[in-house]
């Protein structure tokens, strides 16, 4: 596997960053999560526009421009002669001395992977997924900017955790006031009445890029879509539930602390957006052969 790391294609066995990497002693850095299918990367400036805004967020000047980014990401992909799989970009602070200040590392780092990944097994996604609710809360936005996607992911992992110990899959996160934010790597959306719901941005979700391509496509589809305040009442008393993600695509969910939401089974509204998205991923894209 070829790695791109810091503007050389390497082989997998030297793609090494330094133990005084501010990414690795801190969580300081950034990162995306992109798809590629049937040879075209799945909205890859809107990934790249989100990483530059997280790096904005977190005072993270970068060397490179968006359509560089862009560039290297599809000369990763081609030069490990991959036609579907996952990308994982990460920017880290750089290499520093000890010491939480930014300011003592010289040069953020930035390493490209194109590799595969799986999130759920395949039967979860015709029978859907059974879900918990978890003690673990999304860190409000004065502690960690949820809509950061920074390298500190512990909050999500312990979330994480208490889902498998749950033997549950995944975990639904709430904000401190009791809303739904998201899961642990998904964003959640319900259909009530015929209406598609998702929570707010505002109330702790990430502003997913796989969100905002169901939002379109409910557009499409002539789903009436509404964005506001959810609590698990709003879930036990959905019609349908899915999440979506770059990695998870879109799934269904079929309950929610072992209470069946609608029919237990996943819906024609969740079938229907799953194909739709299929159809975009596999028939748009920025080519990168
Ligand atoms: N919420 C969180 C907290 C995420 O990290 C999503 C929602 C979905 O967003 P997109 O833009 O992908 O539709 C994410 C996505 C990984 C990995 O290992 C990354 C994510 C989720 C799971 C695994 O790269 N990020």
């Amino acid at each position: 596997m070829k790695i791109w790391l810091d503007g050389n294609l390497v082989d997998e066995s030297e793609a090494k960053i330094s133990v005084f990497d501010h990414g690795l002693l801190y969580g300081d850095g950034v990162f995306e999560g992109l798809r590629f299918y049937s040879g075209r990367i799945f909205r890859l400036e809107e990934h790249v526009r989100r990483l530059f805004d997280s790096a904005r967020a977190i005072v993270l000047d970068l060397p490179w421009t968006q359509e560089e980014v862009c560039k290297f990401t599809c000369d990763t992909v081609r030069a490990n002669g991959l036609t579907n799989g996952y990308i994982r970009l990460v920017i880290t602070r750089g290499t520093g001395e000890l010491g939480l200040s930014p300011y003592l590392c010289k040069t953020p780092s930035m390493f490209i992977i194109a590799s595969t990944i799986k999130l759920y097994p395949e039967e979860h996604y015709t029978n859907g997924l059974s879900v918990i609710t978890c003690a673990t809360r999304r860190p409000a936005p004065g502690a960690l900017m949820p809509q950061v996607k920074s390298l500190n992911y512990l909050n999500n992992i312990m979330a994480k955790v208490e889902a498998i110990q749950a033997n549950a899959l995944e975990a639904v996160m709430l904000n401190e006031q009791g809303y739904v934010a998201e899961c642990t790597g998904d964003n959640l959306f319900l259909i009530k009445n015929g209406v598609l719901l998702t929570p707010l941005i505002s109330d702790g979700a990430l502003d997913g890029i796989t969100r905002a391509v169901i939002i379109e496509l409910a557009e499409k589809l002539g789903v009436p879509f509404q964005e506001k305040s959810l609590t698990r009442y709003d879930i036990f008393t959905a019609d349908e539930c899915f999440l979506t993600g770059t990695a998870a695509e879109v799934i269904p969910v079929v309950s929610l602390d072992r209470r069946k939401i609608g029919t237990g089974k996943p819906g024609e509204y969740t079938h229907r957006f799953l194909k739709a998205f299929h159809e975009l991923a596999n028939t748009t894209g920025t080519p990168f052969a």
